[in-house]
Parts: C-alpha cells; sequence; structure tokens
C-alpha cells in the first residue's frame, strides 16, 4: 500500500488500521486527509483479506473537527460547487465494518467520521460534539442527521445548538459510544473487537453491516423486506453450511468466506 501524506496504514492479521496523523492540527480533516482515508478505506474495503478496519487518532485527538483553517475563506459556492467532503460518502458507504476507536476529542467532523463508522469504541478521556454553531455554522458532514438516530432528537438537538461537549460516559449512556474502555486500553480492544469480526464469515459480515445501514435509511416495512431477503440469500453461501454443521457438531466453524 502506497505511503500516505496524513495518516499511517497498517495491517495486523485481518484488521486494517488507519491512524490519523496530523498530531500539529489536533487532526483536523482537511481535503488530503479525506482523500487518504478514503483511498486507504477503500482499498481496504477492496481486499478479501481484509475483515474489519480501525480508524483512530491520537491520545489527545481522534479529530477536532473539518480543518477550520482550509475552510474559513470559502464561499457558499465554493461549498457547493467544490462538493468539499463529499468523498466522505464513499468512506461510509465501505462494506467492510469499520470501527472508530476514539480517544480525546472527537469535534465536529471528528465526531461526525466516528459515526460515519460502525462501532465506536471511546477511550474514558473522550470527548465528543459538534461545536459548528460557534463557528456560525452547522454540522456538514452528517452531523444533524447520524447524532439524531445514534442518541435521539432532545439530546441532539441540545449538543449542536449548544455546542456542548459531552464525555466519554454521557455518550455511552447516550447510545453515541458503543463501549468506554480505559484510555490504556483502547488500541486492543478494538484490535480484539476488529479480530472477532473479522474471524466471521464475510458474506454474512457484509450482510450484516447492510441490513444495519438499511434500518438507519428505511422504513421498518422496507427494512424488515431487505432482512429477509438478505437472511435467505445466505442460505447459498458455504459458510452457511459450515457454521451449522459445526454447531451440530459442537466444533469452531472453519469459514472460508465462500
Ligand atoms: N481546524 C484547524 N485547526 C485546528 C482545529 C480545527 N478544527 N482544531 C484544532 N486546531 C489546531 C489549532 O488551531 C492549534 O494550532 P496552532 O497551534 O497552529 O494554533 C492546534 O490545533 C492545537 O489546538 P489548540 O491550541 O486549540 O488546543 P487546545 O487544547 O487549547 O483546544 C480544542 C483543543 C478544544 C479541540 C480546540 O482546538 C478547538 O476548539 N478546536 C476546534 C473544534 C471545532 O470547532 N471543530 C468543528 C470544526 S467545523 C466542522 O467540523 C464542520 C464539519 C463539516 C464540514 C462539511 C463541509 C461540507
Amino acid at each position: 500500500m502506497s505511503e500516505y501524506e496524513t495518516i499511517l496504514v497498517e495491517t495486523r492479521g485481518r484488521v486494517g488500521w488507519i491512524t490519523l496523523n496530523r498530531p500539529e492540527a489536533l487532526n483536523a480533516l482537511n481535503s488530503q486527509v479525506m482523500h487518504d482515508v478514503v483511498d486507504a478505506a477503500t482499498a481496504f474495503d477492496a481486499d478479501e483479506g481484509i475483515g474489519a478496519i480501525v480508524v483512530t487518532g491520537s491520545e489527545r485527538a481522534f479529530a477536532a473537527g473539518a480543518d477550520i483553517k482550509e475552510m474559513e475563506a470559502k464561499s457558499g459556492l465554493d461549498m457547493i460547487m467544490g462538493d468539499h467532503f463529499g468523498e466522505w460518502g464513499r468512506f461510509a458507504a465501505v462494506r467492510t465494518p469499520v470501527i472508530a476507536a476514539v480517544s480525546g476529542y472527537a469535534l465536529g467532523g471528528g465526531c461526525e467520521l466516528a459515526m460515519m463508522c460502525d462501532i465506536i469504541l471511546a477511550a474514558d478521556t473522550a470527548k465528543f460534539g459538534q461545536p459548528e454553531i460557534n463557528l456560525g455554522v452547522i454540522p456538514g458532514m452528517g452531523g444533524s442527521q447520524r447524532l439524531i438516530r445514534a442518541v435521539g432528537y432532545y439530546k441532539a438537538a441540545e449538543l449542536v445548538l449548544t455546542g456542548r461537549m459531552m464525555d466519554a460516559a454521557e455518550a455511552e449512556r447516550c447510545g453515541l459510544a458503543s463501549r468506554v474502555v480505559p484510555a490504556s486500553d483502547l488500541l486492543d480492544e478494538a484490535q480484539k473487537t476488529a479480530d472477532a469480526i473479522a474471524a466471521k464469515s464475510l458474506p454474512s459480515v457484509y450482510a450484516a453491516k447492510a441490513a444495519l445501514d438499511a434500518a438507519m435509511e428505511t422504513s421498518l416495512a422496507e427494512g424488515l423486506r431487505f432482512e429477509r431477503h438478505v437472511f435467505a440469500a445466505l442460505f447459498d453461501t458455504a459458510d452457511q453450511k459450515e457454521g451449522m454443521a459445526a454447531f451440530r457438531e459442537k466444533r469452531p466453524p472453519q469459514f472460508t468466506g465462500r
């Protein structure tokens, strides 16, 4: 895999790691970070040897938002015509499950990047927020939409309208963080969680993620229909036969991703 300017990329077992690496700007998400993260994530997504992806930052900051200095001088037309930040949609669309391992600040675009992931593991030092209102704007990478789906209208409205930060315990209580762990354990826990996912049957993992995504995007009736079709389709995989035979034979399954 090629070298990147703003991220570090490595593979640990069947897990692809993307570490945001702009310490001088608390990992603020400029266009280069977006290109790098999207490129690395889509490359991992295309690799059958990768069963899960972890995105993380530094101890001090997962990401302190979109890069304010890059955006400051732009006009509304620049933002629309340049499709500024539009590429993040390709990150949200990867089929491989993505774990955000969040330590320190996850603000604005940083919180929104975490919410594009499937699991948010938070260090006890994590701080989440949508402070764009303090800059005279609003969330622009999904914050007003995904936060409501995660925590409900009233909590999301309070955070988006006041710009208040919440700590990891509050984020877990309200359903934004999947789990909170001591900061010193964050990366190990992320690897363990990713290993557990990567050990499953790849077709069923993709199907589970697609069904979960459908729940966020469609009506209950449509989502249930989608789930039923995908559930049925998995019965044509070798891994379904292997998984159920292994249960009957009281042994661990040997999945092949077929
Ligand atoms: N952008 C650019 N630079 C940043 C950012 C940022 N978001 N956050 C921090 N930095 C820089 C600082 O400017 C500083 O650099 P320098 O030393 O050169 O001045 C360096 O990082 C360290 O930051 P601080 O000195 O401020 O560190 P503190 O520990 O004092 O404070 C905070 C940490 C509280 C995180 C503070 O840096 C802060 O408030 N940052 C901004 C948080 C914010 O407002 N985020 C939202 C940004 S807007 C956004 O995300 C919109 C997303 C949608 C866009 C979609 C467009 C279509």
